[in-house]
């Protein structure tokens, strides 16, 4: 008899469902992108923010993942783009289950981008994939210039990383370039973005990436 250890055989569910989801959303053509990033790092700001360049927002939707509450559902409703929420009530980090199961409560149709927003954490959502097709770490200046090194596997497992609150840097003492070789010492393949959604930097050639990326995609 073999012992398979009870942690990798819920990994192994896990992404057989998230291969499943992958497969599902290629046939109907949605691109899938699951965000990560520390509470408060910027996550559905970004989103917000990124929906005002969208003229047909009903190519978006978005599953949002919290421990608590629906409030960020509701900020991304307002921006004008449906969405769902997954309460985890405990949980650091969403399965891909809970995406899956999510989906039937979404309007695919005439959908292009599918906007996954994780719970706030930088550490567990990294061991989960949840059928996207790229994954973006979101980091706020405020954080300091050590968090890729301190937190390694979620930077090692992204495609892409957005630095976000640019604007604060001079306030919290980090220097942006020393942040950005942290991120590629841990994985010289990231994309790299700088954002501020107070000032506006950086949202178009992040909205230029995602449609790129998509084109690629299809
Ligand atoms: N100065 C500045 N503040 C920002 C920026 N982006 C977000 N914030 C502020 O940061 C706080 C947290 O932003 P959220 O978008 O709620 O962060 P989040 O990552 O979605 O948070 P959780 O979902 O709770 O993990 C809010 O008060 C935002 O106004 C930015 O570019 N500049
Ligand atoms: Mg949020």
């Amino acid at each position: 008899m073999t012992k398979i250890p009870l942690k990798s055989r819920v990994m192994q569910k896990n992404d057989e469902i998230a291969g499943a989801i992958r497969e599902k959303l290629k046939a109907q053509r949605i691109f899938c992108l699951n965000m990560i990033g520390s509470p408060g790092s910027g996550k559905t700001s970004l989103l917000e923010t990124l929906f005002k360049l969208f003229d047909r927002k009903g190519t978006c939707a978005v599953i949002e993942g919290d421990v608590k509450t629906d409030n960020d559902r509701q900020r991304i409703e307002k921006a004008g783009v449906q969405a769902v929420q997954i309460e985890t009530d405990g949980a650091c980090h969403l399965n891909a289950a809970q995406v899956d199961k999510m989906l039937t409560g979404l309007a695919l149709d005439g959908v292009k981008y599918l906007f996954i927003e994780n719970v706030g954490n930088l550490i567990c959502p990294a061991a989960y994939d949840l059928g996207e097709n790229k994954r973006m770490i979101v980091i706020s200046v405020a954080e300091g210039e050590d968090k890729p090194l301190k937190y390694p596997s979620a930077f090692m497992r992204a495609d892409m990383v957005v630095i976000t609150k640019i604007d604060l840097a001079e306030y919290v003492d980090v220097d942006i370039e020393t942040l950005k070789n942290n991120a590629l010492s841990i994985n010289p393949k990231l994309d790299l973005f700088l954002t501020s959604v107070k000032t506006n930097t950086g949202i178009d050639s992040l909205m230029i990436f995602l449609k790129d990326s998509y084109g690629r995609y299809e």
